[in-house]
């Protein structure tokens, strides 16, 4: 009687260490690290900052190394967090879907963020803002005058075409840059283009003696 009771004992155990496994498997590894100055940082066992994720399971480490800040990661399904005091590691095990988690020190939120996205939502893009383009005139007309600058630096043009004249055009033409305004076309056009060391021609498809060379470097 006492054999079969240390039995069933062990049996249960067995069980329960089988349902005691996790069931999902873990996807992966996250490292979360907060401080010890002003950074925050999601990142994956190779140490690459993690912009997109599949979704599925993780494991999430957080290594909290200020008495200052927090890690508080927060998304679809997700809300996790260190406490500001706590100084330590701390080891989450989430699960993601598709959307938009981000993560932030809550008491530096403005200056201590990111965010990575999972699923079918697009990871985060940085857009590069594209340098000023300079303001440039080119004239055709009224009369058989064409007007552009000899010289120019080379960079991003927000073009200006007055084309005064009904029997010429303005045609810019020469590196990467082929752009022109209807013969018969009166009118203001608007291009924006980038000029290469070089140069280019502005001429009159109608009349090609009336031309002018920029010189850009
Ligand atoms: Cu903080």
């Amino acid at each position: 009687m006492r054999c079969m009771r240390i039995a069933l004992i062990a049996a249960s155990f067995a069980v329960w260490l089988v349902a005691a496994s996790p069931l999902a498997a873990d996807t992966g590894q996250l490292i979360g690290s907060v401080g010890p100055g002003f950074g925050i940082s999601v990142t994956d066992s190779s140490g690459a900052a993690v912009k997109h994720l599949d979704p599925g399971t993780y494991t999430l480490l957080v290594h909290d190394l200020s008495a200052e800040h927090n890690f508080h990661l927060s998304g679809p399904g997700v809300d996790v967090t260190t406490d500001v005091t706590f100084v330590g590691d701390m080891t989450f095990t989430i699960t993601v879907t598709n959307g938009t988690y981000n993560f932030v020190c809550d008491v530096h939120a403005s200056r201590m963020h990111g965010l990575f996205t999972a699923g079918t939502t697009p990871p985060p893009t940085t857009t590069t803002p594209a340098p000023a383009a300079r303001p440039l005139t080119l004239r055709v007309g009224p009369g058989r005058a064409l007007a552009a600058p000899a010289r120019l630096a080379a960079g991003r043009y927000a073009i200006t075409v007055r084309d005064a004249s009904a029997t010429d055009n303005v045609h810019l033409k020469g590196k990467d840059v082929d752009r022109k305004s209807g013969v018969a076309f009166k009118g203001q056009a608007r291009w924006t283009v980038t000029l290469k060391a070089g140069s280019y021609r502005v001429f009159s498809d109608a009349h090609p003696t009336l031309a002018r060379t920029i010189r850009v470097s």
